[in-house]
């Protein structure tokens, strides 16, 4: 049985990927920071407690921000695959805490590759590398494109890209780099545009918002599905060798238009609801960003299943029967998810 280490198992793409790998026959074993709470929402229905016998899925804590803490990890578990997924990922909130970001994205791979180094172990490792290091060059944009980040965060990833291929290069480790365009699911973090936009529409819809505040409507991403993009990840790191390969679906869309279709799809008019306020723009923006992803095609054999329209019905209908369900069940809506959280992000 094959076992692999999953960093940021409790956001958007390690649940996906979890329940990937655990369908796959792995043995799981999830890092997770330490916080107050248990923070695993997405992991509950794959989480049994680990005295059951027969369980695959272990959970462990380490941070990025502490190497001791990956190397002893690393030590324990012996893995055969890792998957470097924690990350500060919001854009936004990066120009707000740069060095925070920096320490996480950044150093934080290069303590998990360092960590990998010393222990010897012959594991293969994946680094989440994003779209946004792209940033301001032209579209579309494939592993042969130049980078051009445009905020903190987009600084960091580059810096964690590179040094993946540099630890290749050096320590002929089996590190190979996914340059995912966005992804979205209804595990989408609720302060990224699209969740914030099929969240509200549900609250909306329901009588609890009146408004939906946000930035740029101008600005395109190329916007897949997420478990579509952990498929991705698995496949790179099943090659003999290791490389970098961009994936996304090649269409991109405005944010605009992705109020149009969401908010038609329940019905509504956006323009009675959508203010823009000037506290979501950032202080440089990534314009258009769309996939080349025809290495990945080629390869790996890779290709997107769910198409745009489907991506936003899915995210659409996932917030309507999670908020009607709520309602339904008497149960509270904390006053944060109805005001929109995150106010600056
Ligand atoms: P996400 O939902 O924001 O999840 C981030 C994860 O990282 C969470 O589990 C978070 O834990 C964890 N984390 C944050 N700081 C940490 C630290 N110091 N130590 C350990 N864990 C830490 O992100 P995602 O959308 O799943 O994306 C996964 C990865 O792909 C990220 O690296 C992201 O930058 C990258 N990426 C995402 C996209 C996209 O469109 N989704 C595209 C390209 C690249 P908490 O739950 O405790 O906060
Ligand atoms: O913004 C615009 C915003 O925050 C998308 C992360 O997963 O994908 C994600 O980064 C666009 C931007 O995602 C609001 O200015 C307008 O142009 O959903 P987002 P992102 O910045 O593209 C990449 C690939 C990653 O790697 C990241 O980790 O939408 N926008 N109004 C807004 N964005 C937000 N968040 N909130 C608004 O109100």
């Amino acid at each position: 049985m094959k076992k692999a280490i999953v960093t940021g198992s409790t956001g958007q793409d390690g649940s996906y990927l979890i329940e990937f790998l655990l369908a796959k026959g792995y043995e799981i074993h999830a890092l997770k920071r330490r916080s107050s709470s248990f923070n695993t929402d997405r992991l509950d229905h794959l989480y049994k407690d680990f005295h059951d016998s027969g369980t695959r899925f272990f959970l462990h804590y380490a941070d990025l921000t502490d190497g001791s803490s990956l190397t002893r990890l690393l030590y324990d578990v012996r893995p055969d695959e890792v998957y470097n997924l924690a990350a500060q990922s919001h854009v936004k909130v990066s120009f707000e805490i740069p060095e925070y970001t920096a320490d996480v994205v950044a150093t934080g791979t290069l303590r998990l590759l360092e960590a990998i180094r010393l222990t010897g172990l012959k594991c293969r490792f994946y680094q989440a590398s994003s779209s946004e290091m792209f940033g301001s060059t032209s579209p579309p944009q494939s592993e042969t494109t130049v980078f051009h980040p445009r905020s903190p965060y987009a600084c960091a990833k580059l810096f964690g890209h590179t040094i993946t291929v540099n630890y290749r290069e050096s320590y002929r480790l089996h590190a190979s780099s996914g340059i995912l365009f966005n992804h979205e699911s209804p595990r989408r973090g609720e302060t990224f545009v699209t969740r914030k936009i099929t969240r509200a529409i549900a609250h909306i819809k329901l009588g609890l918002q009146n408004k939906l505040y946000i930035g740029n409507m101008e600005a395109r991403r190329d916007w897949g599905y997420a478990p579509d993009y952990v498929r991705a990840m698995w496949m790179m790191l099943q090659q003999d060798v290791p490389d970098d390969y961009v994936i996304g679906t090649g269409e991109a869309h405005s944010v605009r238009e992705f109020l149009d279709l969401a908010f038609a799809h329940a019905n509504l008019d956006w323009h009675e609801f959508v203010e823009i306020d000037p506290r979501y723009f950032r202080p440089a923006e990534a314009d258009h960003l769309l996939a080349d992803a025809s290495k990945a095609r080629r390869v790996l054999g890779w290709q997107p299943s769910v198409t745009f329209k489907d991506l936003v019905r899915i995210m659409v209908e996932a917030d309507l029967a999670d908020v009607e369900s709520k309602l339904r069940g008497g149960e509270a809506l904390l006053r944060s998810t109805v005001e929109s959280p995150g106010r600056n992000s």
